[in-house]
């Protein structure tokens, strides 16, 4: 069908004369530079205020108001970007409940500040962090049987190459590790069931994709030889956070998801030209989308079919197209789809891949067992495995799912999310020429990135809410100068038409996000103070020690005191002050923040946290409760007293 055919399709079933029209993937192409500017000014000038009479009425008639005192039905658990968080959201408020630092610092809750959190994120010799920055753009929940278990989230850095772990009952990282041999870690996705030990009741993998080709080892060698530069696809355990393989590829990895059976992963691919400069990025009219074989590459693995590069001990097994010919052999598909494609979702009945994309205005849909069949020999060739192509709109990004058939993806040039039938795209693939599965298209405000919908990556997807996360609001908010805030819009997809519901904020710039049911998740309001060894555990036990320069205070809180009066070094001793909060009430947190000392961390009821620092100058410093606690906060604060 021509693009002219599509366009007249869509205008009537949508009855929209504005649609502009599709293009094809060459003209796409040469837009590419200037297609972020075309997008903007796509963005309407006017009529952009304040949600009011109909557009209210439009927008569910305040349908999905939480009034004060009640609560979200949702949880949204989101990345930050390059502010190295995640944030969690309540849905369908949209209102902020927590901020969880992970590969950034922050003095509220003294992350990147006490002892405890430093051994998390890893320091050096001399004891200060090894990074102060990060870039998150993927979370993902810890799965049972094809939903969320609510046990870990997994996020990424894609600035230093760390995978991060958040124990979902506290909501705080508990483990960080580095992924050797890779650099842009971005996409990643865990195992959504267990297929090697189903008494595990865990997701036991996290696969990683590593988005920019480097030397290896990045040693200094091939530094002016990019065509001898590799990217790897890392897979790290679920529980040890020890990284188990790694499989070597050609172009480069973007995205991650996985199958519903625990046998593949995939990751698009963007770079199949091993380019390193834009243009050549571009070149070719089909990238790839690459389905790994678990079973296969762990079986390579046992046998020793594996290498390791420079000092890591990590085994690496070959996945390059030269050397997976053999598809009954082979570790690795490489699907070609059209044209740098971005993201790769799994349907939620498991059976069908979507990549967007991106520089073309097609979905690609491949179908599981198509790809199983390849790697069994029975399909002729890799793209076989596709099953539709539909024709959505102007720079594809992400795909969510309602559980009914339908996938949302977003456009990113058009500024819309387009609602369109898997199965009718599967359908006029195979050459029914009356059926158009664009569905419903809504404007969102502007350029989204992703788009996401409630359990939607998991097998209980219950089409009933999808956010656009857009990368630009502009005129949406008050303005706050140059730096405005991304917007999350909250669509309503429970009918035929998609529902705008409302904005709300977030810092920039989140990526990712998943939402999840909030019966689901399962957290612990105040700790037990058995899981924090260094405890200290009864009032009586408040003391200083010393050994020679080394100087150990013990300390409890307690509403409004802490359990000494003072703390009494002298000039050029190494403190370390462990505090134990001894509060047993719900919400009742401390702080402790020492004047003119660059320490600020809380203590939770029932935890206990520590610092250690050089006592560097001499005079008195207050100590003081940083965290409103009681009619006597103010009050509680104790003497730092540093002698000549
Ligand atoms: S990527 Cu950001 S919009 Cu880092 Cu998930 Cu697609
Ligand atoms: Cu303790 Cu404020
Ligand atoms: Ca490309």
């Amino acid at each position: 069908m021509s693009d002219d055919n599509q366009e007249i399709e869509n205008s009537e079933i949508l009855g929209d004369e504005s649609r502009r029209k599709f293009f094809g993937t060459t003209a796409v192409a040469t837009l590419a530079g200037a297609g972020l500017v075309m997008g903007l000014a796509s963005c309407k000038k006017d009529g952009e205020t304040a949600v009011t009479g109909k557009a209210l009425e439009a927008s569910g008639g305040g349908k999905f108001d939480v009034p004060p005192g009640k609560l979200d039905t949702y949880y949204t658990f989101s990345s930050a970007g390059h502010n190295g968080e995640v944030r969690i959201y309540g849905v369908p408020s949209g209102r902020t409940l927590k901020r969880i630092p992970v590969f950034n610092v922050d003095c509220l809750v003294g992350w990147g500040i006490t002892n405890e959190s430093k051994a998390i994120m890893g320091t050096n010799a001399d004891g200060s962090l090894k990074y102060m920055t990060g870039d998150t753009h993927h979370v993902h929940g810890s799965y049972t049987d094809g939903t969320y278990n609510s046990k870990y989230l997994w996020t990424n850095d894609k600035l230093n190459n760390r995978i991060a772990r958040i124990r979902m009952d506290r909501m705080e990282c508990d483990a960080i590790t580095d992924l050797p041999n890779v650099q842009g870690f971005h996409g990643i996705f865990p195992d959504k069931r267990d297929p090697v030990d189903a008494s595990i009741n865990y997701t036991t993998r996290v696969f990683c994709g590593a988005e920019f080709a480097s030397p290896q080892p990045n040693d200094g060698r091939d530094e002016l030889d990019h065509t001898k530069w590799y990217s790897l696809f890392t897979c790290v355990d679920a529980e040890s956070m020890q990284v188990r393989w790694q499989v070597r590829i050609n172009g480069n990895c973007d995205l991650v998801a996985t199958s519903y059976d625990g046998k593949l992963a995939a990751t698009n691919q963007y770079n199949t030209e091993n380019g390193a400069v834009l243009a050549d990025m571009m070149s070719a009219e089909r990238d790839a989308c690459v389905f790994f074989n678990i079973e296969r590459i762990e079986a390579a693995i046992k046998a020793g079919k594996s290498f390791t590069i420079g000092d890591s001990k990590v085994p690496v097994v070959d996945g390059t197209i030269d050397n997976n010919k053999d598809p009954k052999a082979a570790l690795v598909c490489y699907v070609p789809v059209p044209k740098n494609p971005h993201g790769v979702n799994i349907s939620p009945d498991g059976k069908y891949f979507v990549c967007a994309g991106k520089l073309s205005p097609t979905a690609t849909v491949i179908a599981t067992d198509l790809v199983h069949q390849w790697f069994a020999g029975e399909l002729k060739t890799q793209r076989d495995a596709v099953v539709a192509e539909p024709e959505i709109g102007l720079g594809p990004l992400h795909t969510g799912f309602d559980g009914k058939g339908n996938a949302f993806t977003t456009l990113f040039l058009d500024s819309q999310i387009v609602k369109w039938n898997v199965d009718k795209a599967i359908a006029q693939f195979k050459g029914d020429k009356k059926v158009q599965p664009v569905l419903d298209r809504i404007d969102v405000h502007y350029q989204p990135g992703h788009g996401y919908a409630s359990m939607g990556e998991t097998k209980e997807a219950d089409g009933m809410f999808f956010n656009s996360g857009n990368k630009f609001s502009k005129d949406r908010f008050l303005p706050v100068g140059p730096l405005h805030c991304e917007t999350e819009q909250l669509i309503d997809i429970t009918g035929d038409k998609m529902v705008l519901i409302h904005d709300h904020t977030a810092y920039p710039e989140p990526h990712d996000a998943i939402i999840v049911r909030a019966d689901v998740v399962k957290t612990k309001q105040v700790s037990d103070m058995n899981d924090f060894p260094n405890a200290v555990k009864a009032f009586t036990d408040n003391r200083i020690e010393r050994k020679g320069k080394k100087v150990m205070v013990y300390m409890t809180s307690q509403a409004p005191n802490f359990g000494l009066p003072e703390i009494k070094v002298k000039h050029g001793d190494d403190v370390t002050i462990t505090l134990t909060n001894h509060d047993k009430v719900e919400d009742l947190t401390h702080g402790f923040g020492i004047e003119n000392y660059n320490v600020n961390f809380i203590v939770n009821p029932q935890e206990t946290h520590s610092v250690s620092f050089k006592a560097n100058k001499v005079g008195v410093f207050w100590i003081y409760c940083t965290h409103f606690c009681h009619a006597l906060h103010l009050e509680m604060r104790i003497r730092f007293i540093v002698e000549k």
